[in-house]
């Protein structure tokens, strides 16, 4: 036995010796697989797009680097080319998904080296997030026509969404400052500082419990500071410009801004957006009229079980998607301005509301509202200039 073991590591010391390491004289150039990759395969971070290095190999001119959204779009993907052995992403790779990429060198006359292996790194947001999958849905108030907030929402109407992935949870004050704090280093500024839960952390209020007296401005600036926080394209614009100050003096960049779909930021969600997210989107199993159940305390916070107070989110069932919170505790704002027959109008796909308004939508309903408020298809509006202590967000990012 002791023989047989002391042969066997004869056999690994002399494999090791005999397979010289990449770069070493002796292994021609095209023969050479780079190593040495990070992020390590199948890394997960999250908050920040690393940079990504390799090992250099001698005589290499330049290196080659390839990154998709699957391996076989690897295949087909743009070289990038690197002078050296690193490469540093800017705004390029979206988050919450897959990134599947591997290097080569090239010597000065275009000999190139093996592919490397495929790495995958996945980038998720510092915001945990839910993945929805895209459909048709019928959007409006299918359920009961007496019981009904405003009369805006009974005209039911189809509309087909795009995937997309939503926040699980209202911002909490926590995530807010979060980011508040950075933007405010950052060249930002916000008409108003926002406040954890309806009475505040000096009143007992917890970093968990949602942020709230924040206008529409402030929650899309907000959107754009997270944005540049994550290393991600801003998604609100005006005139090119990021916009990067909600207060009153920059009223005509931020209620004149726009988004498209494709954009990788954070953004507010479409009213369309919301209302299949809170529905359970292409998992609605329930049909029910509130986000996960028909009996509205098993997830909600209002008027009758919140005694009178903003809650921790997360605290009550989820629905089918595992978002919480998506009816009460607070409202939430959503890109959408106000028109009282825009859904007469609205188009099939991805509708994003009105051109222009004079009030922007929230929705879901709050803690000191009735039980009608928390229908999932309950509209509100006011001002986008107006502030409330029951009116939060939750923000989405565009699927690739
Ligand atoms: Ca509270
Ligand atoms: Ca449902
Ligand atoms: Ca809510």
């Amino acid at each position: 036995m002791k023989n047989v073991f002391a042969l066997l590591l004869c056999a690994f010391v002399f494999s090791a010796c005999g397979n010289p390491g990449q770069g070493s004289s002796g292994n021609s150039f095209s023969d050479i697989q780079i190593s040495g990759l990070l992020p390590a395969s199948s890394q997960t971070t999250t908050n920040t797009i690393p940079g990504f290095s390799w090992d250099s190999v001698t005589y290499a001119d330049y290196y080659e680097l390839q990154i998709a959204g699957s391996s076989d779009a690897l295949e087909t993907a743009d070289k990038i080319t690197c002078s050296s052995n690193s490469y540093t992403p800017s705004n390029s790779l979206s988050i919450n998904s897959n990134h599947y990429w591997r290097v080569r060198a090239v010597k000065p006359e275009g000999e190139t080296t093996q592919w490397s292996d495929t790495f995958i790194l996945s980038i998720e947001s510092f915001i945990p997030m839910v993945n929805l999958t895209g459909g048709q849905f019928s959007m409006g108030n299918s359920w009961d026509t007496e019981d009904k907030f405003t009369a805006s929402e009974l005209y039911v109407h189809d509309v087909i969404v795009s995937d997309f992935s939503i926040s699980e949870t209202e911002i909490t004050w926590a995530q807010w400052k979060e980011v508040y704090d950075w933007a405010i280093e950052n060249g930002y500024s916000f008409a108003n500082p926002g406040q954890a839960g309806n009475s505040g952390i000096s009143e007992g209020d917890t970093e968990d419990e949602p942020v709230v007296n924040i206008n529409w401005r402030d929650a899309m600036t907000w959107c754009n500071a997270a944005s540049e926080y994550q290393n991600l394209p801003p998604a609100y614009l005006y005139d090119s410009s990021v916009i990067r100050d909600s207060r009153d003096s920059n009223e005509t960049a931020c209620d004149n801004t726009e988004f498209n779909l494709s954009s990788k930021g954070y953004r507010l969600p479409t009213e369309a957006e919301w209302e299949y997210a809170a529905r359970g989107g292409n998992n609605d199993t329930d049909d029910s009229p509130y986000a996960g159940s028909s009996t509205l305390n098993d997830v909600a916070w209002y008027l009758d079980n919140s005694s009178d107070d903003t809650q921790p989110v997360g605290a009550k069932q989820p629905n089918e998607l595992g978002l919480y919170d998506m009816s009460g505790n607070v409202w939430e704002w959503c890109w959408d301005w106000f028109e009282e027959d825009y859904y007469e109008i609205s188009d099939l796909n991805d509708p994003t509301g009105p051109s222009a308004g004079t009030y922007r939508i929230f929705r879901g309903g709050c803690w000191k509202g009735y039980a009608v408020t928390c229908h999932i298809s309950s509209r509100s509006r006011t001002n986008p200039y107006r502030i409330y202590d029951a009116v939060g967000f939750r923000p989405v990012l565009s699927s690739e």
